[in-house]
C-alpha cells in the first residue's frame, strides 16, 4: 500500500493569505513534491444567508463580533469529509496551549495517522459552543496579540511540515538536531572576510574542523547563557559544556 501524505486543512476567511504556505520556500517545495496536501475552507461559503454572514454581536454586550457556531460547525464538517483519515481539529486562539518545538514534533508524528484541521479566527473569537462541539485543542503561538488566526496557523504548519520525513535534506535535518538539543545557534559568517572593519573569527579560516566544532559549541552555550538561560535546564549538556558554563557563570552579574 502506498502511504498517503498528511492533509492539512485550514478553515479561514482569508484563504488567499494562507495559500502562500504552499507556494514559497521549503514548505512550498514540500507541497509541490506531494509530501503533504493543503485544503482551504472558507466559512463564508457555509453561511446560510445571501450576505455570507459568519459573525454576530456578543451576548452580554461588549466590543467586536463573535464567529457563529453553526456556520463554523458546517465548515468543519465539510473539511472532515474532504479528509480520508481521522481528523484532529485545532483552533488557533490566544487562550490555547502555547505552541513549541515539542508540540510541532507531536503533531508531525500524529500526521502519520491523522489529518489536521486548523481553524483560524477573526474578530473577537469563536462562540464557545463551537469549541466544545468541534475542536479537540486550542493552540496559541505566544503572549502577543495578532489580528487573526491565519499567521498563527501558517506558523504552526511551517514548523510541522519542516519535521515531516524527506522535507529537509540530510544536511539541514542534522542542523535541526542542534535546535532539538535546546541551544541557540552559533554565529555565521560568509564572504567578505573583512566587512566594515570586522574580521571573520580566525578559527573559521583555520581548516581545523575539531577546533571549529568546539568554537561553535562554545558560542552556542555562551549565547544561550546570556540570552536564554531558561533553555539550559532542558538542554542536553556534556561534562565539558557544564564546565564551560560554570566558568562563565562566575563572571555573570547577579540580579
Ligand atoms: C481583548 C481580548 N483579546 C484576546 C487577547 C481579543 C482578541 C485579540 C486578537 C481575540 C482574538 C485575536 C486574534 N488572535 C488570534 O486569533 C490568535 C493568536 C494571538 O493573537 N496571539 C497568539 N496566538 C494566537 S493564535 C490565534
Amino acid at each position: 500500500m502506498l502511504k498517503q501524505p498528511p492533509r492539512f486543512t485550514v478553515v479561514t476567511l482569508f484563504p488567499e493569505l494562507v495559500e502562500g504556505i504552499a507556494q514559497w520556500g521549503v514548505t512550498g517545495r514540500a507541497f509541490e513534491r506531494g509530501l503533504c496536501q493543503l485544503a482551504l475552507y472558507n466559512p463564508r461559503d457555509y453561511a446560510d444567508d445571501r450576505h455570507g454572514t459568519v459573525d454576530d454581536r456578543p451576548y452580554g454586550g461588549g466590543p467586536g463580533m463573535v464567529m457563529q457556531a453553526p456556520v463554523l460547525d458546517r465548515t468543519v464538517a465539510a473539511a472532515r469529509e474532504g479528509c480520508s483519515r481521522p481528523v484532529t481539529v485545532l483552533a488557533l486562539t490566544p487562550q490555547g496551549r502555547r505552541f513549541d518545538d515539542n508540540m510541532a514534533r507531536e503533531f508531525a508524528g500524529l500526521s502519520e495517522q491523522r489529518d489536521l484541521v486548523l481553524i483560524a479566527g477573526r474578530y473577537e473569537g469563536f462562540d464557545e459552543r463551537f469549541i466544545a462541539e468541534s475542536v479537540d485543542a486550542e493552540v496559541s503561538v505566544g503572549d502577543f496579540v495578532v489580528s487573526g488566526g491565519e499567521l498563527p496557523a501558517m506558523l504552526v504548519l511551517d514548523a510541522i511540515i519542516r519535521l515531516l520525513p524527506d522535507v529537509l535534506g540530510h544536511h539541514a535535518s542534522a542542523q535541526e538536531d542542534s535546535f532539538a538539543e535546546g541551544l541557540l545557534d552559533y554565529p555565521h559568517y560568509t564572504r567578505p572576510e573583512v566587512y566594515r572593519g570586522q574580521s571573520v573569527p580566525s578559527v573559521l579560516l583555520s581548516g581545523n574542523h575539531k577546533a571549529i566544532a568546539e568554537w561553535r559549541r562554545a558560542q552556542s552555550l555562551h549565547r544561550t547563557l546570556l540570552r536564554r538561560p531558561d533553555l539550559l535546564t532542558a538542554a542536553e549538556l556534556s561534562g565539558e559544556d557544564k564546565a564551560l558554563l560554570a566558568a562563565w557563570q562566575l563572571a555573570l552579574p547577579e540580579d
